[in-house]
């Protein structure tokens, strides 16, 4: 992409709105604007790393065995009736459409997904299943804040497991534990697990996911031994939860938050949550399967949860420095940003329209900076969006035919012809 033609509107000051650094640098790399409180554009930089976090996602739910699909954003009131939630509280966004009906645009979407299993499936030997979607959600919250942290619109991976038996739902449960942990992990995050309220989604049995980062808004308290079993490469959720157990019988927190010295205080970002509600859906809704008896039973239902767009906020609290965001490679907007510095000088356009078009062919993303703007103000833009690595033109590299590179988080400098570039950056090689 040429920054010639796209929308990046950088701020120079830090916009008064913004009270926590994420929403501060999302608004000044011109990632994001608002509109309404809570309600956001996402500009093309932004768009672009909440594809490659969408994507992530995407890929580590297809390797555990879920289908993605797409529900609507709004669903008939009748469903939620049915269910007995009633709608969703004050947080519910309702319109009445021309045959004055009235319709929720999503807050969640367990009614939907139980309205297709019910008319689909009849049968344990159906099960286990497991569908996600990555859909827009509303939520009329009353304190939208912090940007894309906490939105009245906002993206989710929603997960719903469908099962025959508790047995087989824990199997999906934990499968999707320990998925969550390797999501987080490929976006450079460190998660905490935590057992939670199921609030409006309802249940007996919940695990939030939170982000370590001091602009958190939950108050955490973990167990130190948790962050090695955590950061582990190989999630072992049986000894996480015998962990948990183990640190419970010493000191709950949620009742008592009296830190031992085994125990960290912190704030968390929650960016993940999953539940499991047994038939609180599918018995009302009558979304029932034939067991292996042959008796009709309502399934036992999850949902699992991932606040995607939230991610880009927490990713950011996690990755930056005091020139702006640092993105994790796997993120970035952009893995080059190629810095013309004498645009219009006729060498270092041709060297540059050479480089950009060779590394278009070869599929590695790249943002060229190719404006009459000076170089200083170039090398801050590319800074402050957090483009991974800056290749470098000046008439000298243009004269030899070599490309400066230099890394956003190390700050090292290489020089490198086209070929070896090419080489570098090929996804399979980074
Ligand atoms: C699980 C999937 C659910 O809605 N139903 C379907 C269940 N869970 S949840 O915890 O309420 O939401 C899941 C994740 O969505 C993110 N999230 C938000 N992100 C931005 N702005 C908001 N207002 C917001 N509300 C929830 C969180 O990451 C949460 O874990």
């Amino acid at each position: 992409m040429r920054v010639s033609q796209s929308l990046i509107p950088i701020i120079k000051e830090n916009p008064a709105e913004a009270s926590i650094v994420s929403h501060r640098l999302m608004l000044r790399a011109g990632m994001i604007r608002q509109h309404s409180a809570g309600i956001y554009s996402m500009l093309p930089l932004g768009l672009r790393v909440l594809n490659k976090v969408a994507d992530i996602i995407r890929r580590e739910m297809n390797a555990a065995g879920a289908c993605e699909l797409l529900m609507p954003t709004m669903q008939p009131i009748e469903l939620w009736e049915e269910s007995g939630r009633g709608g969703y509280g004050t947080e519910t966004l309702k319109a009445v459409d021309r045959h004055e009906r009235t319709m929720i645009y999503g807050p969640t979407h367990e009614e939907v997904i139980t309205d297709l299993f019910r008319r689909h499936i009849k049968s344990y030997k159906s099960l286990p299943l497991n569908l996600y979607q990555i859909q827009w959600k509303f939520r009329d919250e009353i304190r939208p804040r912090f940007g894309l942290m906490r939105g009245r619109e906002f993206l989710m991976k929603d997960a719903y497991t469908f099962a025959e038996s508790e047995e087989q739902h824990q199997v999906q449960y934990d499968r999707m534990y320990a998925t969550y942990f390797r999501i987080f992990r490929a976006m450079g995050l460190k998660v905490i697990p935590f057992k939670a309220d199921t609030g409006l989604i309802g249940g007996d049995q919940s695990h939030e996911f939170q982000v370590v980062a001091e602009t958190g808004e939950s108050a955490i308290f973990y167990d130190r031994a948790l962050e090695a079993l955590t950061s582990a490469d190989e999630i072992d959720v049986a000894a996480i939860r015998a962990r948990y157990s183990a640190a419970d019988e010493k000191h709950d927190p949620a009742i008592c938050p009296v830190v031992h010295e085994d125990l960290v205080q912190a704030r968390g970002i929650e960016v993940g949550h999953i539940f499991y509600f047994d038939d609180k859906y599918s018995a009302p809704m009558k979304a029932l399967i034939k067991n292996r008896d042959g008796v009709d039973m309502p399934v036992k239902m999850g949902a699992h949860g991932i606040g995607v767009s939230r991610l880009l906020g927490a990713i950011v609290e996690a990755h930056h420095d005091e020139k702006g965001i640092v993105w994790p490679v796997s993120v970035a907007p952009f893995t080059l940003g190629l810095v013309n510095i004498r645009q219009g000088d006729a060498s270092c356009d041709a060297w540059c329209d050479e480089i950009y078009a060779r590394l278009n062919r070869a599929n590695i993303d790249v943002l060229y900076h190719d404006t009459d703007e000076r170089a200083g103000a170039k090398f801050a833009t590319m800074e402050l969006i957090g483009v991974p690595w800056q290749l470098i033109i000046s008439p000298t590299h243009a004269a030899d035919k070599m490309i400066e590179v230099k890394c956003r988080r190390t700050g090292a400098v290489e020089m490198m012809s086209l070929d070896a570039v090419v080489e570098r950056f090929l996804v399979s090689s980074l």
